[in-house]
């Protein structure tokens, strides 16, 4: 059976079978994963209003893709009371977000309880906002520079207010990969740890990969078919989220960087890989907004949110440094053809613009 009637008729594909599907052409691709996602969320697109906020940039490892962090070409390290952690969520929540995404970098001298500490003061300040914070590499830092087992750091963090894990620190699985471009940070094995633990407790976390920088696309489909396993066993994954790699002000030195097509193929062939994971995230951060509009139609059902402010891409040159107004972002969705839903940070829908 090719590959195309495997995919119609709903069998699981592996590594060869994903691979056949980058040699289709982008029509074919696109034609499949939009049946998926239809069946699944008809036109819906989703976002949230949310916040992105980095409240540290001081890091001891050494990411080679990475722009953010302050040891590296970018010299201005900072790291934010918790006050302006607080004051940043209020002004958000009153704004109308619900959700503050909190990432840092790994800055062995903020300590233990500036890590915790913001998570239960926003929860006190206000008690309705979803608190998605602290990557598998950032619980990893604080297990080994604090001496907690990853256990114990997890219940810590449910008792200090954290609701769900973003999905980052992912990168790549493939090891040869990760050693080269981020050796020293959790290992994969880890971050999959991290996350079966997490999600044992009843809570749920995102996924990300890194792409587009030195990995080939077995990597890629490598790195889906082991979230995939995970996800078979623990359910707990909400969504999966293909980050574009940010090309400006770091160390890591890539020759070819994808195409329009290449990343609308990924995005494709995550839709038809991961199908125990419900929803394919664009986000318009890495892929440029225009790309993520396109995505609607190639696998992907969400678009992230109105962000406000991010830092970890925009150092490597995305155009995020200030976000999304909603009206622009609404009516983009819109525009695109597609039935613009806001969720919350669980994906319950919350209203249809
Ligand atoms: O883990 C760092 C990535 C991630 C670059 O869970 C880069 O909903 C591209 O995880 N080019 C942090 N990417 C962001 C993240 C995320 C974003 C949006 C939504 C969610 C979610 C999670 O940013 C890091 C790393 O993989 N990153 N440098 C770069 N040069």
């Amino acid at each position: 059976m090719d590959v195309v009637e495997k995919v119609r008729k709903g069998e699981r594909i592996g590594m060869e079978e994903a691979m056949a599907l980058y040699d289709l052409d982008l029509y074919t691709l696109g034609k499949l994963a939009d049946e998926k996602r239809r069946a699944l969320h008809g036109k819906k697109s989703y976002f949230n209003i949310n916040r992105h906020i980095n409240p540290t940039n001081v890091c001891k490892d050494v990411c080679k893709f990475c722009a953010y962090s302050a040891s590296r070409k970018n010299p201005n390290p900072y790291t934010m009371p918790v006050e302006e952690v607080v004051r940043i969520a209020k002004e958000a929540w009153d704004r109308g977000a619900k959700e503050v995404h909190i990432v840092s970098a790994h800055n062995p001298e903020a300590g233990l309880e500036w890590y915790l500490g913001m998570f239960k003061a926003v929860k006190e300040a206000l008690p309705e906002i979803h608190v998605k914070a602290l990557t598998a590499a950032e619980i990893n830092f604080l297990a080994e520079e604090y001496g907690l087992t990853i256990d114990e750091v997890l219940d810590r963090m449910i008792e200090n207010g954290v609701d769900s894990m973003p999905g980052g620190g992912a990168e790549i699985f493939d090891e040869g990969v990760r050693d080269y471009i981020c050796k020293g940070k959790v290992s994969s094995q880890g971050w999959l740890e991290i996350h079966r633990k997490w999600h044992e407790r009843g809570r749920k976390s995102n996924a990300t990969m890194l792409f587009g920088h030195v990995e080939k696309r077995e990597h890629r489909v490598d790195h889906m078919l082991r979230l995939r396993a995970l996800q078979d066993e623990t359910g707990g994954f909400n969504c999966f989220i293909p980050l574009v790699y940010q090309r400006e002000n770091n160390y890591l030195k890539v020759e070819e960087f994808p195409t329009g097509q290449e990343i609308l193929k990924t995005m494709a062939i995550a839709r038809l890989v991961l199908d125990n994971i419900p929803n394919i995230k664009a986000y318009w951060v890495t892929s440029t907004i225009n790309l993520a509009l396109i995505a609607q139609e190639y696998g992907a059902n969400d678009l992230d949110g109105t962000i406000e402010r991010e830092s970890i891409n925009a150092a490597a040159g995305a155009q995020s440094a200030h976000g999304m107004p909603l009206e622009e972002f609404v009516h983009l969705i819109k525009d695109s053809g597609f039935i613009p839903v806001e969720r919350d940070s669980l994906y319950n829908e919350l209203k249809v613009w």
